[in-house]
């Protein structure tokens, strides 16, 4: 089968695509005109304005339908593959037990200014998300989910109380790099206030974080858009529950 694939709009391998964008510029013929000559300098040709909108004084909305001439080499696709089995809630249970012999305790938090609450408690919160339960429903964890604008020492300190095991962190907030920022900030205060052998592990989460930057951000692991609960579980069991004992 080929590795190389198009965009499909109306018929296979058209390299039809659809996408959006806000010019600072008032609705009129003027600003179509302006979102076909961004379309095609971005490599729609052609290009079709499909719906165009103010947005208040001086902005407009715009969906421009068109083609492309770019090719897609699946072989070239680099993703942060799951490294972890995905395991069923019981077993999580029973290994943590087993294993740990004590439950396993996380703490979670969004930090910086941000209150997007609604991810972070979607994996902790009994109630969880995708008709899965959240680590609270789990009996062998331990959770404290200290909700929205977290100041990062108020973040290490509780860490430290509870003696966590895991830092769930969650930045949705993407303005200015904000998320990588604060990401940042927390991977460093976490280094220097515990020993390497000691350190929680740093976990980040939210709907646009490259997952492969790990390294560059100072973390054990980062989950992206439509994460669910049993995958943060499972990663936990293997990362700090498995690794564990094979040492
Ligand atoms: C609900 C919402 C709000 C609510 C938040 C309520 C709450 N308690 O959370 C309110 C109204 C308060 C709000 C406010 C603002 N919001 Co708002 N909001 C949204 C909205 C509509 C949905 C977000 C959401 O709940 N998604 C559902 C959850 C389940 O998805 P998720 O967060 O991606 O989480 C999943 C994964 O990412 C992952 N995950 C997330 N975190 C973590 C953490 C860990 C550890 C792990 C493992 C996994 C994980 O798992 C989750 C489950 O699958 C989005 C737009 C959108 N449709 O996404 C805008 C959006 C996020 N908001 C935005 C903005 C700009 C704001 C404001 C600045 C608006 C303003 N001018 O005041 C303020 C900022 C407030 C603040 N200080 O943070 C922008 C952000 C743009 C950007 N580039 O940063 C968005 C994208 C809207 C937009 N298109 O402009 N917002």
């Amino acid at each position: 089968m080929s590795t190389i694939v198009r965009p499909y709009g109306d018929t296979t391998g058209d390299g039809m695509v659809q996408v959006s964008f806000t010019l600072p510029v008032a609705a009129d013929k003027r600003a179509e005109g302006a979102a076909l000559q961004l379309a095609n300098k971005m490599g729609l040709d052609p290009a079709m304005v499909v719906h165009a909108r103010g947005m208040g004084d001086g902005y407009t909305f715009f969906v421009v339908y068109g083609r492309v001439h770019h090719l897609v080499d699946l072989s070239q696709v680099v993703v942060a593959e799951r490294d972890f089995p995905l395991l069923a809630a019981k077993d999580i249970n029973a290994t943590i037990k087993a294993k740990l012999r004590r439950k396993l305790t996380v703490v979670g938090a969004c930090i910086g200014s941000d209150a997007h609450t609604v991810g972070i408690d979607a994996i902790l919160n009994l109630k969880g998300i995708a008709g899965e339960k959240g680590l609270e429903y789990y009996r062998e964890f331990t959770v404290l989910n200290l909700g929205a604008q977290v100041g990062v020492p108020e973040l290490v300190e509780r860490a430290r109380a509870v003696r966590a095991d895991a830092v769930l962190v969650s930045q949705v907030v993407t303005q200015r790099d904000a998320h990588l920022q604060n990401t940042r900030e927390m991977s460093a205060a976490f280094r220097e206030a515990f020993p390497a052998s000691r350190r929680p592990l740093l976990v980040v989460g939210g709907p646009r974080f490259d997952e492969l930057a790990t390294e560059e951000l100072g973390v054990d692991r980062i989950f992206g858009r439509g994460t669910t609960p049993r995958e943060v579980a499972s990663y936990l069991v293997h990362a700090i529950v498995t690794a564990k004992a094979a040492t």
